[in-house]
Formats: structure tokens, sequence, C-alpha cells
């Protein structure tokens, strides 16, 4: 029986989060049966693709994790109870703190595609530890483009994708990775009308570069170039947008030189690029009436990623493609996720912190040494690192190396297998959840999802989790909750105005606030986990009065705080928290002058170096460009561990192209052995004229063991057991993961598969 009743909620599987309505059934109403996109979500409006169909798969996986679990010294784990766990993870972690500092502990991830929320708490635990270095994914793909950005234009931007006459995607898929709002509709829109060019630059002929108006297959890796021409003829052909310039740009002049000195034709020649369709490219870029862009992993985890992040925003810059509908914009968000300022190093590798985190691809350096500062002990949360990081090997090495490490999770990940203790979490339909990753302009949105069902027993939320931490550390007492107990009884503005004098009060509870809104906030059971949000909406009220009085939560801070909460608290399909004007972007630039910084000395020098370079030499025996983590119609990173879920390319299939197949002989569907530096595996290959000659494309997410009726099977290839980790940008650390130097060969059908390597 499946309920008739359509419940809001979201996906959790990109991150969209498209809102979704959804109604259940099967035993005790806690299967996900039926979907439909939500149309009241403020966002999506009713969008979304095929993937959240499949959503059951990630609430019953075989190997979901139901109870704490304790490694015993033989590897296997013993099965504990909460008070048990949390008194003895307290203590372990007490100790490494007592034995070497808070800032030996590190922190890894806080929330993937659909969870946010765990991070908040976290900063709860991370200060009463005095844990002082974190990371997450985003220092694998964002940091580069965060750091040019910031010191650019004071903040990272998005694009307006709906309102651009010409959309330029650099090393993105969106058909398939989605990334912005209902983007196949946006992207049929653009494909559909004669007066809106699509502008892709991708290796691959991908479903977004197939729909294009102008594909530009760069050869891999060699954006830079590409870029770099794209700039010399807008300068060269005079399409600056001058006014524009002169009027918000405070440094053009060394940019225009430098990009007068680049040498066009040799450019289009490394780039594999012919120099008219370079031409032409930039004429419709600069052109344009309004050029929405946007630039992803194709580049950010390529060669020269932070040089072309620069000089994507030059573009961006240079043709005046900011502060007007279509073009680019500084979007108001809850939690400041897109930062790039960067004020320390990492303590052994001293690599570069870039908001606030550490290149995932130094983490091992800083934990494989006998360094004192090294790390000793790591809480991973919501994150899969030994699957998604590079270098499997080195990573799970350095795991091992700790002193402790605990992981919170759903499942028995890869990382969880490493654990000293497993805390088992609530999935995200079992807690109230959220993300910080809408970016909408002029009018941004937030949705508190509210839970479907209560977990089972055994799991807990985690800001149930952290509050019993805090609790067990000592770091809040029923003395400190008792008042706040009692004005959250007299409503929430009682609540929020106690709650400041109480902090005011002892300061020391500030670094409690998260876990004390959770355990004294008066708030329905399916949105227990949503207090945290207060916290958010008052930091809001302070920071952006005007964004969000416009959404209509005026007032002092505090009347707005409350307003805000109370109207996501009542609207769980989603609601407008800030309203923004175009003509408020330029002038309120989070600049100091309110004005545009082009010219990066370290990035123009890295310009000239990189034009100057001699073309690199190809190790004859790695001669192929193996681009290690594509996504596909079925992916979405580790967040669901079933192989059943994929409805397509079940096995994670490598492509190739029809060239390189006839060279093998082989045809779909045979396996090859591919090899790089780092390992060797056996893949069934799908030949597809997609591919550049010398391109090779794994999908990401793939290489999960997961349970089947004779033990664990693993399906398809992890990425990252074939990619090295010293393999990155050298200003930010960002990992070269889609330019992986590689060869293939044929192997025999009939041969037994070959013993997969040990596991390192
Ligand atoms: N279906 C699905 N969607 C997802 C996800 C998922 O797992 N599955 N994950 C989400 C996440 S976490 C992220 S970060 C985004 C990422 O979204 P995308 O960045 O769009 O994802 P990818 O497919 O990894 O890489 C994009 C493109 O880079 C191209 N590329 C490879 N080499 C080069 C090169 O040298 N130059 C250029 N210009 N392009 C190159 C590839 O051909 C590919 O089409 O997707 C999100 N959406
Ligand atoms: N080679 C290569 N590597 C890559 C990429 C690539 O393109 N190529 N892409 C990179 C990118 S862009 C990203 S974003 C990362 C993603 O990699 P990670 O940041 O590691 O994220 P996920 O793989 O999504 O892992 C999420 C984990 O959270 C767990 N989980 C799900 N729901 C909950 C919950 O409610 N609570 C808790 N506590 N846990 C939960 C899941 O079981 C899973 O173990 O991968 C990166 N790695
Ligand atoms: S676009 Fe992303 S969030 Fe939206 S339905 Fe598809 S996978 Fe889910
Ligand atoms: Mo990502």
């Amino acid at each position: 029986m499946t309920s008739t009743e359509w419940r809001p909620t979201a996906c959790i599987l990109c991150e969209c989060n498209c809102g979704l309505e959804v109604q259940l059934g099967g035993d005790d109403d806690r299967h996900l049966i039926r979907f439909r996109g939500d149309k009241r979500h403020p966002s999506s409006r009713g969008y979304a693709c095929e993937k959240p169909h499949r959503l059951d798969h990630y609430q019953h996986g075989r190997d979901r994790v139901t109870r704490p679990l304790r490694r015993r010294p033989d590897g296997g784990f013993d099965e504990i109870d909460w008070d048990t766990a949390i008194r003895e993870v307290a203590a372990r972690f007490a100790a490494v703190r007592d034995a070497h500092g808070g800032e030996s502990i590190f922190y890894y991830g806080g929330g993937g595609q659909g969870n946010h929320l765990p991070g908040a708490y976290a900063t709860a635990t991370r200060r009463t530890l005095g844990s002082r270095y974190r990371s997450s994914a985003l220092a694998q793909e964002k940091t580069g483009e965060f750091w040019v950005s910031t010191r650019m234009m004071g903040s990272a931007t998005r694009a307006d994708f709906e309102h651009c006459d010409v959309a330029l995607f650099l090393g993105k898929n969106p058909w398939h990775s989605h990334s912005i709002a209902r983007a196949r509709v946006t992207l049929k829109e653009l494909a559909q009308d004669p007066a809106r060019t699509l502008v892709v630059i991708d290796p691959r002929r991908t479903e977004t570069a197939a729909m294009a108006d102008v594909h530009l297959a760069v050869r891999p890796g060699t954006d830079a170039w590409l870029m770099a021409a794209i700039l010399a003829v807008i300068v060269e052909e005079d399409l600056v947008d001058h006014a524009f310039v002169a009027a918000h740009v405070v440094d053009a002049a060394p940019v225009l030189d430098a990009l007068r000195a680049v040498p066009i034709a040799a450019c289009c020649a490394r780039s594999g690029v012919a120099e008219a369709d370079v031409r032409r490219a930039a004429r419709l870029l600069a052109g344009a009436r309004a050029l929405a862009s946007f630039e992803d992993l194709g580049v950010q985890m390529n060669r020269g990623s932070t040089l072309v992040s620069y000089l994507h925003r030059l573009l961006i810059v240079l043709t005046g493609s900011l502060g007007r509908p279509g073009t680019h914009f500084v979007p108001t968000t809850l939690v400041d996720i897109a930062n790039g300022a960067s004020t320390k190093t990492s303590p052994v590798a001293e690599a570069r912190i870039v908001g606030g985190l550490v290149p995932c691809n130094v983490i091992a350096d800083e934990i494989l040494t006998d360094h004192p500062a090294r790390y000793r002990a790591m809480l991973v949360e919501a994150a899969n690192p030994a699957h998604s990081l590079a270098d499997s090997k080195r990573f799970r090495e350095a795991l091992r190396a700790l002193d402790l490490l605990v992981v919170i999770d759903v499942a028995m990940s890869e990382t969880a297998q490493l654990a000293d203790y497993v805390l088992p979490a609530a999935t995200q339909f079992e807690k109230a959840e959220a993300t910080f990753f809408n970016f909408e302009f002029p009018a941004n949105t937030f949705q508190l999802r509210p839970r479907l069902f209560a977990p089972p027993p055994g799991p807990l939320p985690e800001a149930e989790i952290h509050a019993r931490l805090a609790e067990a550390w000592g770091a809040i007492t029923e003395d400190d909750l008792a008042p706040l107990r009692a004005a959250a009884a007299e409503g929430l503005a009682a609540y929020a105005q106690a709650f400041m004098a109480r902090v005011a009060m002892h300061p020391r509870l500030s670094a409690q606030a998260p876990v004390i809104l959770y355990r004294t906030l008066a708030l329905p059971e399916a949105l227990r986990e949503g207090a945290v949000v207060l916290g958010l909406a008052a930091k809001a009220a302070l920071e952006r009065p005007a964004s969000l009085a416009r959404a209509g939560f005026g007032g002092s801070p505090l009347e707005a705080a409350v307003a805000l909460f109370t109207a996501i608290v009542e609207h769980p399909e989603g609601v407008v928290f800030a309203v923004d004007a175009w003509d408020g972007v330029l002038r309120d630039l989070p600049t100091p002058d309110h004005k545009i910084r082009a010219a990066l000395p370290d990035l123009l020098d890295e310009l000239a170096a990189v034009l100057a370079a001699p073309a690199e030499v190809v190790d004859p025996a790695f001669p192929m460009v193996l681009s290690a983590g594509e996504r596909r119609s079925f992916t979405a990173n580790t967040i669901i561990r079933d192989p059943a879920w994929r409805k397509k390319d079940a096995g994670g299939a490598l492509r190739i192209s029809p060239a390189d197949a006839a060279a093998l002989g082989v045809v779909d569907g045979d396996p090859v052995r591919l090899t790089t530096r780092r390992d060797a595996v056996v893949v069934a290959v799908e030949v597809t004229d997609t591919m550049q000659p010398g391109h090779l494309a794994l999908p990401n997410g793939l290489g999960l063991g997961y349970p089947g009726p004779d033990g664990e099977i693993t399906t398809g290839v992890a990425p990252n057991e074939l990619t090295a980790s010293d393999d990155r940008d050298r200003f930010v650390g960002t990992p070269w993961h889609k330019h992986v130097p590689a060869r293939i060969e044929r192997v025999d059908r009939t041969a037994p598969a070959p013993a997969p390597a040990p596991a390192g």
C-alpha cells in the first residue's frame, strides 16, 4: 500500500536539491515510493531529473550501519551501546588533545550534496576540542575559483543562465551534472532560441556540447592556452567593454599588456582548436548582451586549474559581464560557503588554506610524517574520503597511521571500514535537513525539510551525537540549559532574547550555541535538527539586513531573525530568504573600495610562465589521458551504494574513441587493462565517437563494495585507486583527476580476471 499523501522533501543526489514531494509506502510506510517535483519549491519549481525516482535505494541500503561499532584488534568490529560509544569517543579525543593539542585533531566533511546541518553542529565539537584544521570536497574542486574570485571581486560569483543571451560552460556538463536550477529546461531553452547561443568547451562531445551552437573540443588539459587565446583575441580585436572596465576595474593596464603578449596562433595550436573557431567564439562571448558562464571539474581538476579560473574571471571582467540581468552576481547565502580568503597554511606541508579548508591532496602528507605538528586523530562526518580523495592507497595508509579515526555515516563506507569507531547516523529522510548550496539571484532560497519518519532504533541524527559529546565533555550542563528551556516555552522571540543574554553572560557558551539550540529550542519533532538554523538566521539578520528585509524579514536583527526562522519552519517546501537587486551588485561589491582587482601578479606571472614553457614531453609508457570521475546519468558521488540503483551503465564503462578501439581491436563491452602510474584495472569499454582519440573517461562514484548473496561485491572501478596526490595545482593543491596519464591494453576475454591489486 502506498499512502496517497504527498510529503515535502528534497532530492539529495546533487547540489541543486530540487524540492520533491514523495508518497510513502511499504513496511511501516518507510519506503519512498512515488516522487514528483514540488511546484511550490521557490527555485526548482517542479523540476526534477530521473535520479530521485531511485532514492529508496539510499534509504534502504543493505550496508546501513545500525549500531555504534568499535574496532577490535583483529580488524573486525563489535557492536556497542551509545553510552559506551560516546564515553569512549569523548575520552579518546580528549586524550589526543591533552597529549598533542587540539590542533592535531582534524575534521573532514560536514555534509554532502543534501545535508549540511552536521557541519553546523560539528562546530561545537571542534571548538570544544580546540581543533583548528579541517577540509571537505570543496578543497579538491572549488578552492582555486574561490581564491582568485575573492581576491578580484571580494567573493565568488554565480551566473544567471535563465536570462543570458550567451551561455558558456567550461569543463562542465550540466545536462548530467546539473548544478544550476532546472538545468535541462534552461539548456533546452538556450538551444532552441535562435537569438541565444550556447557555447561549450569540453574535449568530449557531451550531451550539453551536442546541444550547443558552438563546441570547442579543446585538447585535454590545455584550457589555459585556449582561454588565453580567447582573451587575447578580445584585446587584439578591441572587443573589451572599456566603459565597464573604466568604471569598475582599478588595475586593467597590466592585464591588457599581458594579453597583448599572448601568441594567439601558437595557443590555438596547443589547444587543438582552429584559430578561426577561437576568434568566432571570442567575438560571440564579447558581443553578448548578457554572458553567463560556469566552470567546473573539467578545468578545476585539471592542469593549470587556478590559472584557468583566473582567465575565466578575466573574461567576465573584460566583457563587463557582472551586475546586469543574465550575467554574473554575488549571491547572498545563509552560510558563507564560497569564501576564498586565505590567511594561513597547513602545519606540515605548509599548503595554502583557502576558505578555511586544507587542500585534500596534502592531508595524507600531513599525517604520514614524524613532524611534531602532524594530525593524530580525525573525525569524518558525511563524507567518504577513503574513496573520494586522490590516491586511495596512500590515503588509507594515512588513516591507519592515526591514533584515532571516528566516522559518522549512515553506511559502512570505505572510510568507515578503517575507523576505530563508527557512529551510525540517521538518514536524510529520518531527520530534518538542509543545504546551503542554493545560489539564486535576485531572490535566493532555503529549504529546511522535515523528516519523513523517525530513525529505526540505533542510528542518531548528528545533532544528537554532537550534543551528547558536548555533555560528555562537560561543555554544556543542565544548569546551562534549564533557563533556556523555560524561555522556549514563552515563544521564539522570548527564547531568542534569553539565548543572547545567556551567551553574553557566559561567553564560553557561544562555542556551544548549535548544541544548546538543539537541546533547548521547542520545535516540532519532525524539525528538531533544524534548531541550528535559528543561529544562522540571526547571523544573516546582522550581516545582510537589507537583503532579508526585501524578502519580508525586516525590523531589528532579532525581529528579522525570528520572522525568518518562523517562515522557514512554516514552509517545509522552501522559502525565499533574501532578495537583492541587480543594480546593487557592483555598488556593493564586497571589496574594500567596491572595485574589481584584475591584475593578480602571481597569476599573471604564471600565465607568462605557461606561455613560455616548451611543449610537455609525453611519457611513452602513459601516452593517453584518463578523465577519472565523469558525471553520468546514474552517478551521485557515493551517496547511493547499491549498484542496482543504476538503470544504465551499471558497471561504469571506460569511454574510449572509435580510433583507439580500432587500434586495440576491441568493441563495445570488451575488457581492457587500464594502467596508470598508481595501479592497473580491467574494465569494459564503451566505444563512442564523443571521445577524442587518446582521451579516456571513467565515471565517478563507482568501485563501491556492497553486500551480495555470497559476500561483498565491488562494482566498477574506484577512480582514486588510479590517481596520485602529487598531481595537483601549485597554488591551492586541487587535484588533476581529469588528467591522469594512462595506457590501455587488450586483455583476452576468456582469461580469468586478474586478482585485484592488494589493498594497500
Ligand atoms: N549525475 C551526477 N550529477 C552530479 C554529480 C554526480 O555524482 N552525478 N556530482 C555533483 C558534484 S559533487 C559536482 S562537483 C558536479 C560536477 O559537475 P561537472 O564538472 O559537470 O562533472 P564532470 O563530468 O566530472 O566533468 C565535467 C566535464 O569536464 C570535461 N573535461 C575533461 N577534461 C577536460 C579538459 O581538459 N578541459 C575541459 N574544458 N573539460 C574537460 C569532461 O568531459 C566532462 O564533460 O556535478 C554534480 N552533479
Ligand atoms: N577521481 C575523482 N575523485 C573525485 C571526484 C572526481 O570527479 N574524480 N569528484 C570529487 C567531488 S567534486 C566530490 S564533491 C567528492 C565527493 O566525495 P565525498 O565528499 O566523500 O562525498 P560522498 O561520496 O557523497 O560521500 C558521502 C558519504 O556520506 C554518507 N551519508 C549520506 N547521508 C548521510 C547522512 O545523512 N549523514 C551522514 N553522517 N552520512 C551520510 C554516505 O553514506 C557517504 O559515505 O568526490 C571527489 N572525488
Ligand atoms: S537535478 Fe540534482 S537535485 Fe534535482 S532531481 Fe536531479 S539529481 Fe536531484
Ligand atoms: Mo563536487
